[in-house]
């Protein structure tokens, strides 16, 4: 019998990338896809990366704990892994209580799914480095303390403490990965590495001429998404649940990854960046910087692609995708 995994934001780029990992290793892979009156179909990612066909779809949605608790007595998961967010961290200030619904409340609902109908199966939780925020330590792992900066650092501090939470008081198999920020050529073009490297791209194709962006000199510990779906699945893989911080340990700042980017085409990104202080956020994290040594220790996990090879191939794929 094939290990049965239900992934929730499996649209995203981490659920694609992870269904195309859990197919990999042999799992019969569920995916919960709200309903939207959207004519594009939604799963363009995992058609991208050639598994669409493989990922049985279902209806369901995180503030709607009925559905939650329907689809885990039918399903009858070993794993979940809770995906679904808003995860764009500057709409969180247009949207604070979407926000905090999805994000936050929407944990509790599929904690409580779990808890209810599959008490055995084990859970993680996309937590995120955001929750660091205006971090207290110039490095940050398991034992730094939180202080978020936006109402999506608050809505993720709320669904990380409810996993602790519902692994102490229930026992549940419970893990949750503080996850820097991970980049693809799946990320969606909001995201400022997507935002670059598209833009680059269609500089070099003399499709545009400049990209407008925010704060430049703010600073990330960037990895690949598909280095980073394998943690989470190592994570479900422990005898016992537990916290992880998954980054590369390298920090480097948007400034950095611009200049990656359009190095890559021969371009120089001064020349092409212009500053729009519309796109500073209200209250912005500075300096975001992981020490992934439990990871590395416990798991067993390293991220095998670097910042360089991250940007340079969600480069080549922007340039193919635009010459189509
Ligand atoms: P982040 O990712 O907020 O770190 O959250 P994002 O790529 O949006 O921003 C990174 C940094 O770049 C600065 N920036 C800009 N950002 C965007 N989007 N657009 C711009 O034009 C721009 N100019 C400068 C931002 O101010 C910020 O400092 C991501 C998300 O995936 C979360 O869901 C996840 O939890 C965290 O990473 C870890």
């Amino acid at each position: 019998m094939p290990k049965r995994a239900l992934i929730t934001g499996v649209t995203g780029q981490d659920g694609a990338y992870l269904a195309r990992f859990l197919l990999g290793m042999g799992y019969a892979v569920w995916g919960v896809v709200r309903r939207t009156s959207h004519e594009a179909p939604a799963d363009h990612r995992l058609r991208w990366l050639g598994v669409a066909d493989q990922v049985r779809f279902v209806d369901g949605n995180m503030v709607d704990l009925s559905s939650l608790i329907r689809l885990m007595t039918d399903i009858r998961p070993d794993e979940i892994y809770n995906l679904a967010a808003e995860s764009f961290v500057a709409t969180s200030w247009h949207q604070p209580l979407l926000t905090a619904n999805v994000n936050a409340l929407g944990v509790v609902n599929v904690l409580e799914a779990v808890r209810i109908a599959a008490p055995g199966a084990r859970f993680y939780q996309a937590s995120s480095s955001e929750m660091f925020g205006k971090a207290a330590s110039e490095r940050q792992n398991e034992t730094t303390p939180f202080y978020p900066r936006s109402p999506y650092g608050v809505s993720k501090l709320f669904g990380h403490w409810t996993t602790v939470n519902y692994r102490e008081s229930f026992g549940l198999h419970a893990s949750s990965g503080i996850l820097f920020n991970h980049e693809s050529p799946l990320r969606g073009r909001e995201f400022v590495s997507r935002k670059v490297t598209d833009g680059a791209a269609r500089i070099k194709l003399s499709l545009a001429t400049d990209i407008r962006l925010g704060n430049i000199d703010a600073k990330r510990d960037w990895g690949h998404a598909r280095d980073y779906v394998r943690a989470m699945w190592m994570m479900l893989q422990q005898e016992a649940a537990d916290d992880y911080v998954v980054a590369t340990g390298r920090t480097a700042s948007v400034r950095d990854l611009c200049d990656i980017a359009f190095g890559h085409l021969g371009l120089r990104a001064d020349q092409h960046i212009v500053i729009d202080p519309a796109l500073r956020r209200p209250a912005e994290v500075d300096l975001l910087w992981g020490d992934p040594a439990k990871s590395f220790r416990v798991l067993g996990w390293r991220p095998e692609i670097g910042l360089e090879q991250l940007i340079c191939e969600m480069v080549e794929a922007d340039l193919a995708r635009l010459r189509a």
